[in-house]
């Protein structure tokens, strides 16, 4: 089995990702904060493109979530801060959901044998479910409009870490990644500082969600794709059928 890792949406076209297991990854915040909203009993997410369409689906019973430029949009209940989704009365709710570039990035993997979503929130069950699955795995970086970014590349590279021992890893953005990881994995929420959209949570004043979705293993469950919606391959009596 082999561990690859895509650095930005940009690189996509160099892989293949048919059959693959794809684990995509936006830690600041989409896929943390969709691992926060299943933790508090979402049902499923909707990945749209566009708020219109988010919007839209409030009419079929869906909660319409948006952010652009790190901000919720105006108009919409939720946004994409994992304090959104930190509550009670998300039990058994669908939410239609659009971010920058983590829903993108959704719908740019359709080709994968299977789309599942990774953050440091759930990292030890997105290695275990790796492990399990007997499959080759792409680690895809949603990064910052098809920029490169620190926080999403030391997540390949903690993630491929745990899986060394049983992936071959002959990728270069992989070893990179695990080189990164090493260097900040003492205090990731204190290397993570520096990095451009830590800056611009500071500017918007809502660095308080990157301490949070730099916690490690917190939640022990793992959301994938399943036709148009996300919804828990893990556990599975946690799961919906759609
Ligand atoms: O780009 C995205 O999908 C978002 O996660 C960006 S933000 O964290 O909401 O700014």
């Amino acid at each position: 089995m082999t561990f690859e890792t895509i650095l930005s949406p940009a690189l996509l076209p160099l892989y293949d990702l048919k059959g693959k297991t794809v684990v995509v990854i936006d830690i600041l915040r989409a896929t943390s904060s969709i691992c926060v909203g299943f933790h508090s009993g979402v049902s499923l997410f909707r990945p749209v493109a566009h708020p219109e369409q988010a919007l839209a689906l409030e009419n079929a019973g869906f909660i319409a979530a948006a952010e652009r430029n790190g901000q919720k949009l105006e108009g919409f209940k939720l946004g994409n801060s994992p304090f959104d989704y930190l509550k009670n009365d998300l039990h058994n709710k669908k939410i239609a959901i659009t971010t920058t570039n983590g829903t993108r990035c959704l719908h740019l993997s359709y080709e994968a044998g299977e789309i599942i979503i990774g953050s440091f929130l759930n990292l030890k069950a997105i290695a275990n479910y790796c492990r399990s699955k007997n499959n080759d795995v792409i680690a895809f970086c949603a990064g910052w409009k098809d920029k490169f970014n620190l926080e999403d590349t030391l997540f390949a590279g903690a993630l491929a870490t745990l899986l060394s021992d049983d992936f071959t890893i002959e990728c270069d953005s992989t070893l990179a990644a695990i080189d990164l990881y090493s260097k900040a994995s003492d205090d990731l929420s204190g290397y993570i500082k520096k990095a451009s959209h830590a800056q611009r949570f500071e500017r918007l004043g809502i660095e308080k969600d990157i301490d949070f979705c730099m916690q490690q293993s917190i939640y022990d469950l793992v959301p994938k794709m399943n036709g148009d919606d996300l919804i828990l391959a893990y556990p599975e009596n946690r799961a919906v059928s759609v």
